[in-house]
């Protein structure tokens, strides 16, 4: 791949991230999305979980809906991943209250991240039920968003529940200034199946796959200047034909390799969207147990330190381990388009072979058989 590729990719990355919204349904990925144990909540052990509308007396407000979250009966706590947001936006939260006792409450906030201080409440709303006007049933909590710009933000849940009461978190969008109230809405009815194409959406129309064969470029795009690679050699460039191998293709000659020792290398970055997926083509042939390949996609977060957005862990040890070429695969997981990076940490004990040779990002509902997503 040349830079003048790259150059236009990271173009189309721009635009992409002018996303104006997302929705997030508590369908998936809760302890991923909500593993953030913030200031606010290591104060609060008791944790909001997950449940669902098949165990309770109680309709969802979408067929979509099977799953929200609920607290405990004791005050429960908790902090969603950061995420880029904008003063003036809006957070919108779709809870139900069905109250046994005045104790029942639901609590919403905003936080901006501070670097280096204290993270900034910039939006709250609470639902009590011992508030005169409380009505039982279904509530959207609607917060416009303080502080000045473009920032970092997370979200936290505050909630208790008596027993016998129903308190429950179906669901929360994010709204930037610019979007308007069609756009990512709380849930998406199924297309018509005459429909091929949705008939709006934010994003360019075609963003198309990224891939990367090490071909070239390789020392100019990937670095083991990065937090998690400090104190780890780097892995290296290498030919299939000084280690007597056939290569994954007659297209490519170059893989890279790691030490003996942990090694670990950072990629450029690259936007990537949830239900995107990476896959990264390796082989392994072990003689040891200690031979792996680790690949963490990592979201820059400019505010602090970058999170995780998916992982792969690949070792002898693992159920699905074959020796030979293998594809690991890595589902995107975040509320939005983010910048991000791939990390690659490896071991190679003498005599074994471990080796990537070629990786690509494939774009959610994207076909990975588009000629734009073939590597060689
Ligand atoms: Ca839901
Ligand atoms: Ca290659």
């Amino acid at each position: 791949m040349s830079y003048i590729r790259l150059f236009f990719m990271s173009l189309a990355a721009k635009s992409i991230l002018c996303d104006d919204c997302f929705f997030y349904d508590f369908e998936s990925n809760f302890e991923y999305l909500f593993a953030k144990n913030g200031s606010l909540c290591q104060l609060l052990p008791s944790k909001w979980n997950i449940g669902n509308y098949a165990d309770i007396s109680l309709q969802p407000p979408h067929y979509r809906s099977e799953k929200f979250i609920k607290p405990s009966d004791t005050v429960s706590c908790i902090s969603s991943q950061t995420f880029a947001a904008e003063s003036s936006g809006v957070i919108e939260v779709k809870v139900y209250m069905e109250s046994s006792l005045a104790t029942d409450q639901i609590t919403v906030l905003v936080n901006q991240v501070v670097p280096g201080g204290n993270d900034a409440v910039v939006a709250t709303q609470q639902l009590f039920s011992m508030n005169q006007d409380f009505e039982n049933g279904w509530h959207l909590l609607k917060m416009p968003l303080g502080g000045v710009g473009s920032y970092d933000a997370f979200i936290s849940f505050l909630g208790s529940s008596a027993e016998g009461s129903i308190v429950l978190i179906d669901s929360f969008r994010y709204l930037s200034p610019t979007a308007t109230d069609g756009q990512c809405i709380f849930y998406e009815e199924d297309l018509e199946p005459t429909t091929t194409e949705p008939t709006t959406t934010s994003r360019p129309v075609d963003q198309g796959c990224l891939t990367f064969d090490f071909e070239d470029d390789f020392s100019g795009l990937f670095t083991s200047n990065n937090d998690l690679c400090t104190g780890f050699p780097s892995w290296h460039l290498a030919n299939y034909s000084t280690i007597g191998m056939d290569s994954a293709d007659p297209k490519t000659d170059v893989f890279i390799a790691p030490n003996e020792y942990s090694s670990c290398i950072a990629s450029f970055p690259f936007a990537m969207t949830p239900n995107g997926v990476i896959q990264v083509n390796i082989y392994i042939e072990p003689k040891s147990a200690l031979d792996h390949i680790i690949v963490l996609a990592k979201k820059l977060v400019s505010s602090g330190t970058d999170t995780v957005a998916g992982f792969k862990i690949y070792e002898p040890s693992v159920n699905s381990f074959t020796t030979g070429w293998s594809v690991l695969e890595i589902p995107v997981i975040d509320f939005w388009t983010f910048n991000g990076y791939l990390v690659f940490l490896g071991a190679a004990s003498e005599g074994s072979t471990v080796l990537v040779d070629s990786f690509r990002y494939i774009p959610p509902n994207y076909s990975p058989d588009n000629e734009s997503c073939a590597i060689y």
